[in-house]
């Protein structure tokens, strides 16, 4: 686009070239490839199957420690289409994803960064994050909030590799180059806090504690841990009721303090999809990083089908036609993360429905394997 659909004159180009030195721009040359008509995606929809992550996760444990420095020992997702424009640590353009891998015994340093962050636990147990003095056991399913400048470290009780997804406003973030960042002195920051303290003060779900702690306009969350015990049981509640035509049955963690989204920037949704259910496609600006908790099926993004099982990780890009289907003989279970709070807070979200409802599928996708 832009300067490649015209052809100009010697004279032109040479204007162009005359004026650059001054650090200035012919706008005419540039506008259509950064005002587009719609959002021109540079992510491309991708699957990572969770055999070949869980195998180099595994790995990478005989080669790294989480210490200072590196931090944290997490192989992260590289959305291909980004890789390619060098944008780093990026699944799309505002998120990052990755499994981080914790061996018994081992300590990942407390630190806080501005960037945002949200934990959903794969595999394992007795390990836990420390959230501003809140210890916090993680469990398969678990949902964990780290928010912004939040101090953090992670430790390991148990005996078995444990691992998690991150989630975190990374590109956003270093597209804007607003990182600030800060190690905590020890190792470990002070517990403050009974073991699993939010959780069992918000256990009653629609219910706060009197006397909750509070942050400034309801901010961050004063709930941490979101256990999968709690969300199964909202999602079976749920799934009497009819489901949404596109997104089955679905649910965002909030914040209880102000029932927004539980990280004031960083989207978190889980969704159950009965068996053979398919979904509406649709799209939205709103770009999403996708992990198959439980279940098997497909997903069309853009008329590419992706087949998906138990741990399979994908991205959904900005404005990318997706219809999701169960062809398992049991629910299957998404949980995923999203920018949508961002657009929302700026104004940019948008959504259209598929003009027929599903797409066709003109292409399947190969993951590598
Ligand atoms: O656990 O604090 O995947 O700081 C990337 C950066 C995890 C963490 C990541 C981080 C963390």
């Amino acid at each position: 686009m832009g300067a490649e659909e015209h052809t100009w004159s010697p004279e032109l180009e040479a204007f162009h070239e005359e004026i650059e030195r001054y650090y200035l721009g012919p706008l005419w040359a540039v506008i259509q490839g950064v005002i587009t008509k719609e959002p021109a995606t540079d992510a491309v929809p991708y699957l990572w199957k969770w055999s070949v992550i869980r195998e180099r996760v595994l790995r990478s444990g005989e080669l790294v420690t989480p210490e200072r420095g590196g931090e944290r020992r997490v192989i992260y997702l590289e959305n291909p289409g980004l890789k390619a424009k060098g944008i780093p640590m990026a699944a799309t353009r505002t998120l990052y994803a990755g499994i981080q891998l914790l061996l018994p015994g081992e300590v990942a340093p407390s630190h806080r960064h501005i960037q945002g962050a949200i934990r959903f636990i794969l595999e394992g147990e007795k390990a836990y994050t420390t959230v501003e003095g809140e210890k916090v056991y993680m469990e398969k399913g678990d949902f964990i909030l780290t928010p912004p400048w939040t101090w953090h470290d992670h430790g390991h009780e148990g005996t078995e590799p444990m691992m998690w997804m991150d989630g975190l406003d990374v590109p956003l973030l270093d597209r804007l180059k607003v990182s600030f960042f800060e190690p905590y002195p020890e190792d470990r920051h002070p517990v403050k806090y009974p073991p699993n303290y939010s959780a069992l003060r918000y256990a009653g779900g629609m219910m706060r504690p009197v006397g909750a702690r509070r942050g400034e306009g309801g901010y961050p969350s004063s709930l941490i841990l979101y256990t999968w015990e709690q969300t199964q049981r909202a999602l079976d509640r749920l799934s009497e009721l009819e489901a949404d035509p596109c997104d089955g049955y679905a649910l965002e963690y909030i914040n209880p303090n102000n029932g927004e989204s539980a990280d004031a920037r960083i989207g978190s949704w889980i969704q159950k999809l009965a068996p053979g259910m398919h979904t509406q496609a649709h799209r939205h600006v709103s770009s999403a990083v996708y992990h198959v908790k439980e279940g098997r099926g497909y997903t069309v993004i853009n008329g590419e089908r992706f087949d998906w099982e138990a741990g399979d990780f994908f991205v959904v890009p900005p404005w990318a036609w997706h219809e999701h289907v169960n062809t398992g003989e049991t629910e299957a279970y998404l949980f995923s993360i999203n920018d949508r709070p961002v657009m929302e807070k700026l104004g940019l979200e948008r959504e259209e429905a598929h003009p027929t409802g599903w797409q066709d599928v003109v292409r399947v996708f190969e993951p590598l394997r």
